[in-house]
């Protein structure tokens, strides 16, 4: 049998299938990714410089414009046909859990539903001081161009800074997220691992997890990330080309 048979008969006879999502989802949706060696945003910036709580603390201005320019980057993107995939999965009647690394809400407005971000969101800022989940005023200010200097209003309750609601590194994943990924990675019978280079721990492990567990793991990168364990499947090619296939096979069951 060749890979795409296998994988889609996994999908068939799978009752709980867990997706788990990279950078790479979002990059037919116009949203770079970090690594890749020409098109990541990290080929262009460097991350020490803007995206660190140490950057904050030394140039407030230039970190929360870096996060309102990639923030109206999201808000004019839109979910692309791997995003509008995933949700159709749930349509199968399975139940389907969807953990993603990224702070896009595109999974969101495919229409999946509870989608668990681990990295946290560019949707919600939160004050730098007291943490507190914080709202943007309706009316926002256009970003005029990347690197944009823009003072961060201040939390309503303690007067911090607000930054924004993603993830550093060093800092904790979002309560309870990690939790809910570990155990529907043990618990799930098929792990979609889609567009992550798989480095950033501790979500690179959750595929680990799930091997253990005795899952079939299907990795979607145009790279070969697999780790070669037996019940690992790779399926080389982009998100938005070999998903929405993909999904309508193993959605007849
Ligand atoms: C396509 C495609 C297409 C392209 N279709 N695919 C253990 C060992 C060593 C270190 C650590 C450890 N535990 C913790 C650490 C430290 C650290 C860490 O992991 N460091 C390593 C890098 C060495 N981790 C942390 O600090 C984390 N916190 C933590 O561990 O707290 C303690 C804790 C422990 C246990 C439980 C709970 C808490 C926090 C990590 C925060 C990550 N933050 C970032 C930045 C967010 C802010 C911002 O955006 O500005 O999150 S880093 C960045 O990497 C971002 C991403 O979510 C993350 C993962 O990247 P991703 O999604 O994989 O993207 P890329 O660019 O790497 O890959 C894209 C892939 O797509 C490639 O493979 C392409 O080929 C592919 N692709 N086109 C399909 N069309
Ligand atoms: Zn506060």
């Amino acid at each position: 049998m060749d890979v795409l048979e296998n994988t889609t008969t996994a999908l068939r006879q799978a009752e709980h299938i867990m997706v788990f999502t990279g950078a790479g989802i979002s990059a037919e949706s116009g949203i770079p990714t970090f690594r890749d060696r020409l098109t990541g945003l990290w080929a262009r910036h460097d991350p020490q410089r803007l995206e660190t709580a140490k950057a904050f603390r030394e140039n407030p201005a230039l970190v929360w414009g870096w996060y309102l320019w990639r923030r109206q980057q999201v808000l004019q993107a839109q979910p692309n046909a791997a995003h509008r995939a995933i949700a159709r999965l749930a349509d199968g009647g399975r139940q389907v859990t969807v953990i993603t690394q990224n702070i896009d809400d595109l999974h969101e407005r495919a229409g999946s539903q509870d989608v668990v971000h681990l990295h946290g969101s560019l949707m919600i800022p939160k004050c730098f001081a007291c943490h507190r989940p914080a709202e943007l005023s309706a009316v926002e200010q256009p970003v005029p161009h990347e690197g944009a200097l823009i003072e961060p209003p201040r939390c309503t309750r303690c007067n911090g800074r607000l930054r924004s609601g993603v993830v550093w590194f060093g800092e904790d994943l979002p309560a309870g997220a990690w939790k809910t990924a570990a155990q529907t990675a043990r618990s799930c019978d098929v792990m979609l691992s889609i567009g992550t280079s798989g480095v950033v721990m501790p979500a690179a492990s959750l595929p680990d997890l799930a091997l253990a567990a005795g899952a079939v793991v299907i990795h979607i990168n145009p790279i070969d990330v697999c780790m070669d364990e037996p019940k690992e499947l790779m399926l080389i090619g982009e998100a938005g080309q070999v998903l929405p296939a993909l999904i309508e096979r193993g959605l007849a069951r």
